[in-house]
């Protein structure tokens, strides 16, 4: 019997289901990867108190952990919204007692529509206890800023030397994610020795929630089917970029990427890449 490889997302839930646990358990389905899902908070705005973010408790986090382990085992895991110093310390600890090679690292902070998603002392503990056991990490401009101290970046050269500078504090490869500037939507990625480039073209819509989340899921997916990180991460921004094509939204709240959209239409865009070493 062949049986598809463990992936585990260990993130914060996203009621409408294009963020978070939601967007990654989508993902992992549609690149045929066993998906497992440990929640950390639940995020979803109150009508009547506007309370948006609903933690879990640490005991709920590790029974969750523990459970997916002894039933399935795992061979890589994904981290996104895990919002506060106590959840990173544990997640770090639940992480090393596995043996896993593939290890995802999205430093969630803030939300497309705004909800902040990781308490402002939690970045130290993200530094300290997570970022080295990384195969990779995946900022945005923004969260890129925060890790070196709120450098502006607002070029590609500006996100070059942010992946440089990310990489000494111990992560195997970074991939800075420059969707957020003007202009094509260009990532670099760097892995200790040399800079990639991959641009994608604009897609004009603003139904972009959860393309972070998919993306970084996508990753860990390829990681654990084989392919080495340069790859996956191709792999991945392909699949994100057809996703965010047929992007679209029910309501006037911001929507979802597809995550059926390569499996249905075929690849939207193809990546240029350029690779330089440093
Ligand atoms: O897209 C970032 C994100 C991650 N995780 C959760 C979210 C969001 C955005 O809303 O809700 C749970």
């Amino acid at each position: 019997m062949e049986r598809p490889s463990r992936v585990m997302t260990i993130a914060g839930s996203a009621a409408g289901g294009s963020a978070g646990i939601q967007a990654d358990l989508k993902t992992f389905q549609e690149l045929d990867v066993y998906g497992m899902s440990i929640i950390t908070a639940i995020v979803g705005k109150h009508p009547k108190t506007n309370k948006n973010v609903h933690p879990v408790n640490l005991e709920t986090i590790e029974a969750q952990f523990s459970t997916a382990i002894k039933q399935i085992g795992v061979d890589g895991i994904k981290t996104g919204m895990l919002f506060s110093k106590e959840v990173i310390e544990l997640v770090a600890v639940l992480i090393e007692s596995t043996n896993i090679n593939h290890l995802v690292v999205d430093p969630v902070m803030i939300g497309k529509m705004n909800s902040k998603l990781l308490k402002d002392d939690a970045i130290e503990a993200l530094k300290k206890h997570l970022l080295p056991q990384a195969t990779i990490i995946t900022p945005n401009v923004p969260e890129a800023s925060v890790l070196l101290d709120n450098r502006p970046i607002s070029t590609v050269n500006d996100m070059k030397q942010a992946a440089i500078d990310l990489h000494r504090l111990g992560s195997n490869n970074i991939l800075v994610k420059g969707g957020r500037l003007e202009g094509p939507a260009i990532d670099v990625l760097f892995d200790g020795t040399t800079l990639t480039t991959l641009e994608a073209p604009r897609i004009d819509t603003v139904n972009t929630s959860g393309a972070g989340c998919s993306y970084s899921a996508a990753i860990t997916a390829q990681l654990t089917k084989g392919k080495d990180v340069s790859e996956a991460v191709l792999d991945a921004k392909r699949f994100i970029t057809t996703a965010i094509d047929h992007s679209f939204a029910y309501t006037d709240i911001v929507g979802p990427t597809y995550h059926a959209a390569e499996r249905k239409y075929g690849i939207a865009h193809e990546i240029k890449t350029e690779t330089t070493s440093v």
